[in-house]
């Protein structure tokens, strides 16, 4: 979680000599940051228990512009472990004349902390719901060729679904293949490893109605027959790579419509920031209902790049016109899935990793299977102070229940 305020330093900051500023007013910029980071999180304003590290690294004048940046780190029980920076943006020149200012081109850094912030744990108010982990094994688009552990029959599935909910997966998202690795929505491929997972286990089950680009709307809803608890819902047409993944308005409030008489839970994908639209107004025409679960798939080409600013801006679409409690994960594509799922579990969010997306566990090495991503994402749920939901207590999250 992050946040940043400008202010322009004036006059009545000077303290030494020649204009300069007291470091003390940095570090009381710091304390803001801090506040409203915490009032952000726990909704408590919090106390600064201890710096760790302070840098002053140039100095500060009356005219100068800072921009003052702060991040949460970590998350312990009633700790929250912080990192600042102060950046001069802008200053005053009286040398060319007395209300001459100037951008600077490139930012200075002026002083650089890391420190740690109390809220005692009576004074939460925003509890830490536990992390919903969603495991996407199999996918339409991963091959045996890019990675050997890729899951394709009923049984390679079922037991790879089984090991990943060891590892801390809640949900598996469900694509399926034929044995040769052929996507395929078939309802009959689907009841088969639909029933090879849950021979071995309690996940929750979400198929896809996305299939593989190029399939029709007809063969993609296939799955929607079984009545599994959970089912995607994709919101709008979009260039997908090289190729276009079709959703159009029609389509899309058809296939709404169909998940919602069912009875069965839409986690609706978003892409981009306009999706959020296109999901404003299937809520406003009754075709999807709360309690809402939107996945933010981010870094697609041909969606919205993988990074905190595009995750900060779909999150600040949720505080309009969607309900209190809807629930957000993010999925991230490529080397951007596991730093990203930690940025969502840091910010109150829940993740998806798996092969359907990345097929790395680190730079260069194959993850062993989609299970070891999983256990990455949980050492990371874990390092940010949250539990990992059980399938139980994500069915009750979720609505499912
Ligand atoms: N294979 C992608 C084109 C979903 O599962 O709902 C679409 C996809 C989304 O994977
Ligand atoms: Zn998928």
């Amino acid at each position: 979680m992050k946040t940043t305020l400008r202010l322009r330093i004036s006059a009545h900051d000077v303290h030494y000599g020649g204009g300069l500023v007291d470091g003390a007013r940095v570090l009381g910029l710091f304390g803001d940051v801090a506040t409203e980071l915490l009032v952000r999180a726990d909704g408590d304003e919090g106390l600064f228990r201890a710096y760790d590290s302070i840098e002053f690294l140039a100095p500060v004048m009356a005219g100068d512009t800072l921009e003052v940046e702060g991040e949460i780190l970590a998350f312990g029980g009633s700790s929250r472990k912080m990192r600042f920076e102060a950046r001069k943006v802008g200053r005053a020149r009286p040398d060319l004349s007395p209300s001459a200012a100037e951008l600077l081109g490139s930012p200075i850094v002026v002083c650089r902390a890391t420190g740690t912030c109390v809220v005692p744990k009576d004074k939460q108010r925003n509890p830490r719901l536990p992390v919903i982990l969603t495991a996407a094994i199999v996918g339409a688009e991963t091959t045996r060729a890019q990675n050997p552990n890729l899951p394709l029959t009923a049984d390679e599935i079922g037991e790879e679904a089984r090991r990943c909910r060891e590892a801390g997966a809640a949900v598996i998202h469900l694509h399926a293949r034929e044995p040769d690795g052929t996507p395929t929505q078939s309802k009959a491929r689907f009841k088969e490893f639909i029933e090879a997972i849950r021979a071995r286990t309690d996940v929750v089950i979400q198929t896809s109605t996305g299939g593989a680009v190029g399939m029709g709307i007809a063969e993609r809803c296939q799955p929607l027959e079984l009545a599994p608890e959970m089912a995607t819902l994709n919101i709008a047409t979009m260039n997908f790579g090289d190729d276009v993944f079709m959703n159009t308005k029609k389509d899309v409030e058809q296939v709404a419509a169909s998940i919602r008489e069912r009875r069965i839970v839409a986690e609706i994908e978003c892409y981009d920031l306009g999706h959020l639209d296109a999901a404003r107004a299937l809520l406003a025409k009754g075709l999807i209902a709360p309690p809402l679960h939107f996945q933010f798939v981010l870094g697609v080409p041909g969606g919205l790049g993988a990074s905190e600013r595009a995750l900060d801006a779909m999150v600040a679409e949720l505080a309009h016109g969607f309900p209190a409690a809807t629930t957000w994960a993010v999925a991230a594509i490529g080397r951007h899935q596991l730093p990203m799922a930690e940025v969502a579990i840091r910010r109150g969010g829940h993740a998806r990793v798996g092969l359907e997306d990345n097929i790395y566990v680190d730079k260069g090495v194959l993850a062993k299977g989609s299970w070891e991503l999983v256990e990455r994402a949980a050492a990371a749920a874990r390092a940010a102070g949250r539990e990992i939901a059980t399938p139980a207590v994500a069915r009750r999250l979720l609505g499912l229940s």
